[in-house]
């Protein structure tokens, strides 16, 4: 497993291609493919590892990202066979290097598109939840087996989750067992997109392909702003809105691209 040959030699994702997960560049999309079917693409370690390593250091010409999983899962969670016996500060330590790997991920340079199918479950879940847009194939089903498996989510679910379904759901989740599929992980907020079965990744890497050409900084404001000021009282995020849009609307980028549609030269907004 080595990284696209278009990209120079870089000894961090060489060895992120070693522990499983691959990197090539599509344009200006970077996909990158969590290679580990044999275990359902279960995060070990050095999964994690690499997957915080790649999203640290995405080639300069990324300007979006899409993540999936090979074979016929996009991911089956912490690797259970290396849930060794760990002290507190031990456990600690394991899960804020989750926590850094998934920040890399919702708090990187660029948007980032995940492609589901299959099992989307446990740790797998809170890696999906760390991207920004989901699109989820037919055969797609949530779960967060924790509850049964006498654990707790360590990898920044307890934050995303319920960002997007309610803690209600989550708590639900957890209790019961409930598993969700692919119809009603769309319908209660899992997923922004539902596709055919096997046409995820190709409709993330449309999407992607889409995003990266917005300007980097309305694409930044959208990923690194907005959650914040979604977390700020309202007249803190009201300012925090006012700042950012004043920067994103002075870059040379959006003068042109407002120029362009006053001299009928952009796209107008079409009804699909
Ligand atoms: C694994 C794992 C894993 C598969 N850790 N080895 N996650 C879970 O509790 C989910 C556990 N996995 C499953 O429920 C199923 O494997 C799947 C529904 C995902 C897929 O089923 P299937 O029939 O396609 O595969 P399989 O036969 O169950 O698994 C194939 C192999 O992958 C098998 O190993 P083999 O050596 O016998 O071939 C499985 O043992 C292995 N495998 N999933 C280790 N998760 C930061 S905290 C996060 C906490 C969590 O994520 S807890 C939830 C863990």
């Amino acid at each position: 497993m080595t990284p696209s040959p278009s990209l120079a030699p870089n000894p961090i994702l060489e060895r992120a291609a070693a522990n499983g997960v691959a990197l090539d560049m599509q344009g200006a999309v970077a996909v990158v493919r969590l290679c580990r079917q044999a275990k359902r693409n279960a995060l070990n370690d050095g999964l994690i590892e690499a997957l915080r390593d790649v999203f640290q250091n995405l080639p300069a010409q990324a300007r979006a990202a899409v993540i999936h999983g090979e074979g016929d899962h996009f991911c089956a969670g912490l690797d259970l066979s290396e849930l060794k016996e760990r002290d507190a500060g031990e456990g600690i330590h394991h899960s804020r290097g989750w926590h850094v790997a998934l920040n890399a991920v919702e708090q990187g340079r660029v948007p980032v598109v995940a492609a589901l199918h299959g099992a989307v479950v446990g740790g797998g879940l809170e890696l999906a939840s760390a991207s920004h847009i989901r699109v989820a194939d037919e055969s797609t089903f949530y779960a967060l087996p924790e509850g049964t498996r006498g654990i707790f989510v360590g990898g920044g679910g307890s934050v995303r989750v319920p960002k997007l379904i309610g803690t209600a759901r989550m708590i639900d989740m957890m209790l019961t067992g409930r598993v969700y599929d692919a119809h009603e992980g769309e319908r209660v907020g899992f997923a922004q997109y539902r596709v055919p079965t096997g046409t995820a990744l190709s409709k993330a890497i449309e999407l992607a392909t889409r995003i990266a050409t917005n300007a980097p900084l309305t694409n930044f404001a959208l990923t690194h702003a907005m959650p914040r000021i979604a977390e700020q009282p309202a007249d803190h995020g009201l300012f925090t809105e006012a700042l950012i849009a004043s920067i994103a609307q002075a870059a040379p980028e959006a003068k042109a691209r407002v120029r362009a549609f006053l001299e009928g030269k952009a796209a107008k907004v079409q009804k699909s």
